[in-house]
């Protein structure tokens, strides 16, 4: 059986698996990442838009930041309304920081690009199958490719595998509470050939249900509806899609070629130990968030920072401290964003009927909003990102 060696054995090339491996090689700390999709399929993986500035300077850390600052939009404020009628959360004013609307797939590119520039083993079409012996000294990952069976043997596992990963069913059962909430709604993306009729985005509660108004570059708008969990995407046709956008965002769009669709189901989940041994779990392994917070791909990269702290701790100075407070370190950042994500899903989705009691109380939060900097304060400050030392 073919068989190889590393220090740190990465299940995983999304954004937390990739961005480990580049902040491990800068420390000089070797490691190979095993991937069970191919590259073409990861490069062009729709999900994430938004990318908070600690998450921006992390990139730059790694100088892999070159491109996100040419084609990246860097927005100091988003909108929020309830029937038509908007409030902007002024970042700048509020945090003197700022967000960057940038594909996750071009991260992904970037990130795949520095790590095969860097020498990074990065082994495509290759599906982990066991993590074995991880509460030894010596754990491994056994993994198929190209049909053959192999084994890699490192000091350290990181599950950076995804929600549906290796990583997770690996950690005992007995080590961790689990915690989550399966919200009653889903979003209905879209990615158009369209130029974006309004400058940031735009969270909309509708009697009707929320939309949401992003952007991926001059050319390109993403955009998103609130529907029913059983909703099929062959029930909505492209005129639909527009002409119900239009309505729930108040605003004229530019109604350009629709290329990519999908509906996503809204979940909170987490789990409150991140660690066993030497598997280490970082990203949506550990976490989901629902994305009206725009926060998953911004935990994981804070995840995975922890964690090549405390693996460059453990080889530069045989100090295993930080690693053994990994779990502790990231998990009071996941609740703080659990907590956002969860009031920005609850705050701008349509759940009561008009007129009840929940939809009153749901109105009074927006003209509060309207009327207190403070509130809008405590938006901008979780929305842009709490930085690290935060949580130091
Ligand atoms: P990923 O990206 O899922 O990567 C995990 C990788 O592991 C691979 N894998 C395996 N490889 C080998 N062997 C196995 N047994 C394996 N099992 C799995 C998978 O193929 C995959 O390549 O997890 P990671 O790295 O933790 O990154 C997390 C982010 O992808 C995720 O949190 C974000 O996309 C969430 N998200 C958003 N996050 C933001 O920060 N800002 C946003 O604006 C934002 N918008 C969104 C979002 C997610 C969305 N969807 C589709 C869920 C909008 C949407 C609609
Ligand atoms: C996106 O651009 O895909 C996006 C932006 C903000 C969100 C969620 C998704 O809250």
């Amino acid at each position: 059986m073919k068989t190889i060696k590393t220090q740190v054995g990465i299940i995983g090339a999304g954004p937390a698996g990739l961005t480990l491996a580049l902040m491990l090689q800068k420390q000089g700390i070797k490691c190979v990442i095993i991937e069970n999709r191919s590259r073409e399929y990861v490069e062009n993986r729709v999900r994430a838009g938004l990318l908070e500035h600690n998450t921006v300077e992390v990139f730059e850390e790694l100088g892999v930041a070159d491109r996100l600052h040419q084609e990246g939009l860097v927005h100091h404020g988003c909108y929020i309304a309830y029937n038509g009628i908007t409030q902007r959360i002024d970042f700048q004013k509020h945090t003197q920081r700022e967000v960057t609307i940038y594909g996750q797939q071009e991260v992904v590119k970037d990130l795949i690009k520095a790590c095969l520039d860097r020498k990074i083993e990065i082994i495509f079409e290759a599906e982990a199958t066991e993590i074995n012996d991880f509460m030894t000294e010596e754990p491994s990952i056994s993994f198929t490719h190209g049909g053959e069976n192999a084994i890699l043997n490192c000091d350290f596992v990181a599950g950076t595998d995804g929600f549906h990963g290796l990583g997770r069913k690996t950690l005992p059962k007995e080590s961790y509470n689990e915690f989550k909430i399966e919200y009653p709604f889903s979003w209905l993306g879209i990615l158009a050939y369209s130029k974006p009729t309004y400058d940031e985005l735009i969270y909309a509660f509708h009697h009707e249900g929320f939309a949401l108004a992003s952007m991926r570059s001059e050319k390109v708008c993403r955009l998103y509806l609130q529907v029913p969990n059983d909703e099929k995407i062959e029930n909505w046709s492209d005129e639909q899609i527009w002409t119900e956008l239009e309505n729930r965002l108040g605003i004229e769009l530019d109604k350009g070629e629709i290329f990519e669709k999908g509906i996503t189901p809204m979940r909170s989940f987490m789990i409150d130990n991140l660690q066993a041994g030497r598997l280490f779990l970082a990203g949506d392994a550990a976490h989901i968030v629902p994305p009206t917070g725009a926060k998953g791909l911004n935990l994981a990269v804070a995840d995975v920072r922890n964690l090549a702290k405390g693996i460059t701790d453990f080889y530069k100075n045989g100090n295993e401290d930080a690693l053994n407070n990994y779990t502790k370190k990231c998990v009071s950042r996941v609740w703080r964003v659990q907590d956002f994500s969860n009031f920005m899903t609850y705050l701008c989705h349509k759940q009561a009927e008009n007129g009840s009691f929940e939809q009153l109380l749901q109105k009074s939060k927006f003209d509060y909003l309207r009327m207190s900097e403070a509130y809008q304060k405590t938006i901008a400050e979780n929305y842009v990102g709490l930085p690290f030392e935060a949580f130091e």
